[in-house]
């Protein structure tokens, strides 16, 4: 696919901002798993926080495309910040800017596309992972209120949410994933609790926690969508978050891939550079492939959801592609550079750490390829 002028200019600038502001303390943010509050605040200045949202809502309003473009580049340095624009930007934004009212989208979507708060998406339980039909917290309709009580697990930038889209059973009857609804659930709210974050293998910096809603009291209003909808709304949410994941997981991989591509050019062993060895020279081959499958694939989900056309299932082979992908490219990244790929001197131990969440979050890769599968065998 062919770039257009203000993709390769929102491309650029997000380039040279991961570059100049992200990678320097990307190693570091690692080690110590603390959030990059300056660096997100950064972005939300830049407008990478509201890329998809309508101008009208103080957004970009750019297209899917973009957007893929901006979480590649900032995840080429570092997993930890493509995954908190892409969970802000793809689970909290579009969902309300989709389905939101217009008083929804007043307050709270200016504030989420210039970065004040950030939008989190509360959907996976403990007893609700793969099948995301098993949502066990519940809301009850109590006058012009609705009641909240429940848990939810692995739930990205709550510490730093000043709302999360929180899926509940409405229909207490109902059985499987229908009479699910979604609420905007204000973080400040009485009885809402952020647990404490996550310690983990790879994203470390990203924001990881459980929450806890203990009669948690919103307004009837802040229902979104329908009641008894929800299932389908957050279906949706995901198709368009798997072209996040395949933007971080590309990212991933374009990053070790030129950190391993150099460094064989560099490297001498028996008097030459370890590159004219064909063991390495098919190696970085088999990784530029790789890659650029990917980038197609992620392309042609962009450019479907952009035009409107039913994306999910190429959505899905792009984040099962790319991740796939981004754990292949990093293993042998890790194998050109021998015994240095094994050190934090560089740094693509890490990318292969972050790597591995791009095979499970937003659906793993088992997942996708049931998406992808059903849909080859429907009539
Ligand atoms: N868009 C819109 N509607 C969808 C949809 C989609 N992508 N996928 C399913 N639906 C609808 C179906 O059409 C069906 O509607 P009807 O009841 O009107 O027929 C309904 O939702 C139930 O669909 P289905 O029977 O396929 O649901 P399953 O319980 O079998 O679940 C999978 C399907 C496994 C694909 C789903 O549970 C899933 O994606 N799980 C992974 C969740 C996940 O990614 N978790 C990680 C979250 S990280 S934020």
């Amino acid at each position: 696919m062919l770039l257009n002028e203000n993709q390769k200019m929102i491309r650029q600038i997000a380039r040279d901002f991961a570059n100049s502001k992200i990678a320097p303390i990307a190693a570091e943010i690692d080690v110590s798993g603390k959030f990059p509050e300056a660096t997100v605040k950064e972005m939300g200045e830049l407008g990478f926080l509201g890329l998809m949202v309508p101008e009208e809502f103080g957004g970009v309003g750019a297209d899917v495309t973009s957007y893929a473009l901006v979480v590649e580049e900032i995840s080429r340095v570092c997993g930890s910040h493509g995954l908190t624009v892409a969970a802000h930007n793809s689970l909290g934004c579009w969902p309300l800017a989709a389905l939101g009212t217009n008083e929804q989208k007043q307050q709270f979507l200016p504030k989420a596309a210039t970065g004040e708060h950030l939008l989190s998406f509360g959907l996976t339980e403990a007893g609700a992972g793969s099948d995301a039909g098993g949502t066990r917290t519940a809301a009850v309709l109590q006058g012009d209120q609705w009641v909240l009580n429940g848990t939810k697990m692995w739930i990205t930038n709550s510490h730093y949410a000043g709302a999360i889209i929180i899926t509940a059973k409405t229909d207490l009857e109902a059985t499987g994933s229908s009479g699910i609804s979604a609420f905007l659930v204000p973080t400040e709210t009485p009885g809402f609790t952020v647990e404490k974050k996550e310690d983990k293998l790879g994203m470390r910096a990203s924001d990881t926690a459980p929450l806890t809603l203990e009669d948690v009291r919103i307004p009837a209003a802040n229902l979104l969508g329908k009641v008894n909808e929800g299932f389908k709304y957050f279906m949706q949410t995901l198709d368009g978050g798997r072209i996040s994941i395949a933007a971080v997981a590309l990212g991933i991989a374009v990053g070790a891939y030129e950190v391993a591509r150099d460094y064989s050019n560099e490297r001498h062993q028996f008097g030459r550079s370890i590159s004219s060895f064909q063991a390495i020279e098919f190696m970085i081959a088999d990784m530029a492939t790789q890659i650029q499958a990917s980038r197609q694939l992620m392309y042609e989900a962009c450019r479907l959801k952009d035009s409107g056309e039913p994306y999910a299932q190429m959505a899905a082979m792009a984040k099962l592609h790319a991740s796939e992908t981004a754990m292949f490219v990093t293993d042998k990244a890790i194998q050109v550079l021998g015994g240095y790929g094994f050190t934090r001197e560089y740094p693509v131990e890490r990318m292969y750490r972050d790597a591995k969440l791009c095979t499970i979050g937003e659906g793993t890769s088992e997942i996708q390829r049931m998406v992808i599968g059903r849909q080859e065998l429907k009539d």
